[in-house]
């Protein structure tokens, strides 16, 4: 399977997601530092608040053949800065989570991937499990 690094803001869903796509019970430390699982990184959401901390997370893709930016559909915000997937020499994925919450609002999250250099998405839930099946196939998990 690819290697998968996860970005995301804060609360976004990495964690969950990593444990759902690598069912296993993962369970991040809570440090602030890159935390590898598997073929899975997770990385810490104060990576995307301030530039100066982009050089550590290209150095943790360097092995890695896959990101997902995960972005929150709740959030009215996006801390992920426009065209970061150009950062990255990799295929990007960008998956939209909480969409069964209500006031989820899917369309705003896709404006936000795209301005962030994001092409393909998938959006899901990690509460009811939608879209996961779709997400597994496009990262070639079983
Ligand atoms: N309803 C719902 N809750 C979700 C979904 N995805 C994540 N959550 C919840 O949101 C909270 C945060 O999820 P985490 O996986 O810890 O998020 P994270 O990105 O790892 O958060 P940090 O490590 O703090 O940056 C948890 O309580 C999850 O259960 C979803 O799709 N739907
Ligand atoms: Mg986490």
């Amino acid at each position: 399977m690819p290697r998968v690094m996860l970005i995301g803001e804060w609360r976004s869903g990495k964690s969950t997601l990593i444990r759902i796509l690598s069912r296993s019970d993962y369970r991040p430390r809570k440090v602030f530092a890159v935390d590898h699982h598997g073929d899975f990184v997770n990385t810490p959401s104060e990576f995307l608040e301030n530039r100066r901390w982009y050089p550590a997370l290209i150095t943790a893709s360097a092995h890695c053949d896959t990101l997902l930016f995960v972005q929150d559909a709740t959030r009215s915000s996006c801390q992920i800065a426009p065209s970061l997937a150009a950062m990255f020499n990799r295929r990007v994925i960008g998956v939209i989570t909480k969409t069964d919450l209500p006031e989820a609002n899917v369309q705003r999250a896709e404006r936000f991937l795209r301005n962030a250099g994001v092409r393909e998405m998938y959006t899901v839930s990690l509460a009811t499990g939608a879209g996961l099946e779709k997400l597994r196939e496009a990262l070639g998990l079983a």
